[in-house]
Formats: C-alpha cells, structure tokens, sequence
C-alpha cells in the first residue's frame, strides 16, 4: 500500500515548495498566490535508516523503501466554496487520499503576500476548516436525493439515509465530520462519500528557519508540526552529510520528510516491517493490530491465503545477531502463527502453502 497525502492551506502558505522540496521534482513554487492550479502528484520513498542496516547484513541486489504520494493542489481562500479564488474544484484531486496535510504560515516574511494581509494561524485554520466543512456539506446535499430514492426501494439503505441526515446537521454547524459521534458501524456507511473533512488531519505549521525546532501554538486542539519548508527545499539540495549537519545546527535531528512522514504514521495507525533476502530489502506498511496472515497479504494474496507461519525476528535482534542464521542460533528467530500481532520493526519471513 502506498499511503497517499493531500497538501491544503490557502494561497502562498508554501504548499508547493514543501511539496517540491519533498518530492525533489521540481513542483510549481512562486511568490504569488494561485501559482499552483492543476495538482502535482509525487511518489516520496519513506526514509528509514533500518533499511540500510539491514542491506549490510544480507547484501541484497536492492532496497526497496515504503512510498508516499504526496498531492499537492491550489490554494483556498475564503469563499472558494463560492468560487471564490480558483474556487474549490480542485478539492476532487484529493477525494481518494488516506489523510490530509494542512501548511499553515507561521513564517513572518513580508516579502511573500498573505492573502488576508497578514498570517494569523488561528483564522487561516478556521477559514480553510470552513471551506473544507462547505465542500463536504455540497458532497452530502448532492447524494441525499439519490439516497433518498434508493432508501424507499430498499430498507437495507435506510440507516445509511438516516446517518447522512444525522451527519448533514452535525456539519450544518460548523463542524467536521470526523468529530461526528455515530458509532464505527454507522461511519462505515459514510466511507463512500469520501468525506475531505472524515479524514485524518495534520498540521504543519510552515515556520522561520530558527522555529523549526521549537513548538508552535496549538490550533484547534492539536500540536501542528513545525516544518520550515524553506530548509526543506535547502537541503533537498544537499548531499547528506551537509543536510545532516545544516539541521543539527537548527537543532534538528530529522529531515521534515521523516518527521511528517512518522507523524501520519502515527496518525493513521501504521507501522512498518521488513522483508530481507538476497533479492532485496524491502520495507512494508501495515496497521498497527494487524496479524501476521494480514502481513503476509500485503506482499501477496497468496501468502496470505496459504499462510502457515511467520519466521519473525525483531530489527534489534537481527542486527545484534547478524541476520537470519544469527537469530536461530541465538534462540531469537521466532515462528509465529496466524494470530501473532506485528510489531514495528518486524523482520519476517512467510512460509506458505498454495
Ligand atoms: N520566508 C519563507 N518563504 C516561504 C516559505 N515557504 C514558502 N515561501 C515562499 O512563499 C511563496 C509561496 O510559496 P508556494 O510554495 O508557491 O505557496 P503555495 O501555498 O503553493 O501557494 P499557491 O499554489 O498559490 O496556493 C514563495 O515565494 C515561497 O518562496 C518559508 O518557509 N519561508
Ligand atoms: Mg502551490
């Protein structure tokens, strides 16, 4: 599964050049608002240092990191709902991502315009969750007529009809339909809606280079992360060892790749485990509570339908015993059956049966 990230904040925030740096691929940036109008999407490999020292124990032909895919699209303004801007059209170029990034400014260049004048994170929030809470209340008003048809022609559809009402009310308000309470089941209903507001969000708030360590003000209850995109498009340009120094000098120990990259993680329930042979190293992405057939599926169907066990060793135990052969012997290459949980780190190695 390749984990996908939807990039809003409104014009001039620094969507683009977070995404370009990010990317490396040389998306629209530019000193004036709109400058982004058709989406660039990019496919990031996730950095993990694990994966490195993994290859140095089996010399695999190749590494294969987990991807990102990061989409990045025009800016909202106030009243894009209403066309204001380049209106909000560009809102479908996300529908189908699993999470939302939102840059916030925080950073005070007066050379770069805000559209409001000036950067107020708390009113540019409010403003974006407002367009953002108007586009899904347009989603919801377009498919409670057809809902309500198919509802009177099948009954199985009613409690879909009645938690889309229910939810319609709750946004009529202001709120996001995240925060709706209806219980799993009653959301599960709403998943095909693709509700931008339903899914997870996190901010980032784009800060001045001596922030990019520090800890910005809360917005709307949660911590953003602090990332300095205009760093990140620095040391997109360095070799590593400059973009390791030049962070430390910030007092960073990680690129904003990494760090926001962790953070959906956390966000999203996901963790990671690897696969290590000859042919390759290769990480992979599961939630967190999935067991070991689960695991399995991710890198084919078919080990998970013939799963018979799971040869697992934690990272820290394959790097200190040196592989595979190093494990058994130390009595630390475990066989796990259809209901071991994963575990962040996980080496695995699936014996199957088709
Ligand atoms: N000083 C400073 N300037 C920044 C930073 N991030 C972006 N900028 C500048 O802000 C301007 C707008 O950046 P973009 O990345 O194009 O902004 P955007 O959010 O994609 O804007 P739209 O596509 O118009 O919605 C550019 O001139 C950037 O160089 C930052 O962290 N610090
Ligand atoms: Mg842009």
């Amino acid at each position: 599964m390749t984990l996908s990230i939807g990039i809003v904040g409104l014009p001039n925030v620094g969507k683009s050049t977070l995404f370009t740096a990010l990317t490396r691929r040389g998306g629209l940036a530019a000193n004036y608002p709109f400058a982004t109008i058709e989406p660039n999407v990019g496919i990031v490999e996730v950095p993990d240092a694990r994966l490195q020292r993994l290859a140095d124990i089996v010399h695999p032909g190749r590494i294969v990191p987990a991807t990102v895919e990061f989409v990045d699209i025009a800016g909202l303004v106030k009243g894009a709902n209403e066309g204001e801007g380049l209106g909000n059209q560009f809102l479908a170029n996300i529908r189908e991502t699993d999470a939302i990034v939102e840059v916030v400014r925080y950073f005070s260049d007066h050379d770069v315009v805000h559209v409001e004048g000036t950067a107020d994170p708390g009113r540019d929030s409010e403003t974006i969750k407002t367009e953002l809470v108007l586009a899904d209340l347009a989603t919801l008003e377009r498919a409670l007529p057809r809902l309500e048809k198919d509802a009177r022609r099948d009954r199985a559809l009613a409690a879909k009809l009645d938690v889309a009402r229910r939810l319609e009310e709750w946004m009529d308000a202001g709120r996001r339909a995240r925060s709706f309470e209806a219980s799993d089941e009653e959301k599960r209903l709403l998943a095909d809606l693709h509700l931008l507001t339903m899914k997870p969000l996190l901010y980032v708030a784009n800060v001045d280079e001596d922030a990019a360590a520090g800890e910005p003000a809360p917005l709307d209850g949660a911590a953003p992360l602090p990332i300095s995109a205009q760093v990140e498009s620095e040391i997109a340009e360095m070799d590593a060892k400059e973009a390791t120094e030049y962070l430390a000098m910030l007092g960073l120990e990680q690129s904003g790749l990494e760090r926001l990259v962790t953070a959906a993680y956390r966000l999203l329930g996901l963790q990671s485990f690897f696969t290590a042979g000859e042919m390759e190293v290769k990480a992979w992405t599961v939630p967190i509570g999935a067991r070991a057939p689960q695991a399995a599926g991710v890198i084919h169907t078919d080990f998970e339908r013939g799963f018979i066990k799971a040869e697992t060793a934690s990272y820290e135990d394959y790097v200190e015993y040196g592989g595979e052969a190093g494990c058994r012997a130390a009595g630390k290459l475990r066989q796990e059956g259809r209901e071991y949980l994963v575990r962040d780190g996980d080496v695995m190695h699936f014996k199957f049966n088709v």
